[in-house]
């Protein structure tokens, strides 16, 4: 089964958005196999999003990122990835169609609320920088 890497980012921790985020994948029918709340380091931020490190909006991403706790989460269903970034919706809020996470509760580029690997080599990438094998249900 495919899994995929999750996160609710610090402007959804603040906003009261987690358990609606969790509610969404939940119903949808995918399966929860690792979740922790964590306030996370610059070195891990830069990390997570290395491949952006050339790009204007780059520190201000890590600012953000690491601007409160987080909740990081691993997902597993069929076709996890289509699912869940279409579940997510649009980089971009104002793009973000009705019924997707980002269309419904968010308005702005940087504060987009929720995280999703973008094809299965990055979420296996993303997973082993955010959990450890044993965080993670077999
Ligand atoms: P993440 O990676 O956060 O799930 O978002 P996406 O997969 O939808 O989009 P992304 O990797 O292209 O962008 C990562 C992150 O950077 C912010 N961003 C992006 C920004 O502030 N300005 C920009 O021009 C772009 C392209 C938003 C999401």
């Amino acid at each position: 089964m495919e899994r995929s890497f999750i996160m609710a980012k610090p402007d959804a921790v603040q906003r009261r958005f987690v358990a609606e985020i969790i509610r969404r994948f939940e119903t949808r029918g995918l399966r929860l196999v690792g979740m922790k709340l964590i306030h996370p380091s610059r070195e891990l931020a830069e990390a997570h999003y290395a491949v952006h490190r050339e790009r204007p909006f780059f520190n201000d991403l890590v600012e953000f990122i690491t601007s409160g706790p987080v909740v990081a989460m691993v997902w597993e269903g069929k076709d996890i990835i289509t699912v869940t970034r279409t579940m997510i919706g649009a980089t971009n809020p104002v793009n973000a169609a009705p019924g997707t996470i980002r269309g419904d509760l968010a308005i702005e580029m940087g504060n987009n609320l929720v995280h999703g690997s973008d094809a299965l080599e990055t979420a296996e990438k993303e997973i082993a920088l955010w959990f450890t094998p044993s965080e993670l249900l077999p």
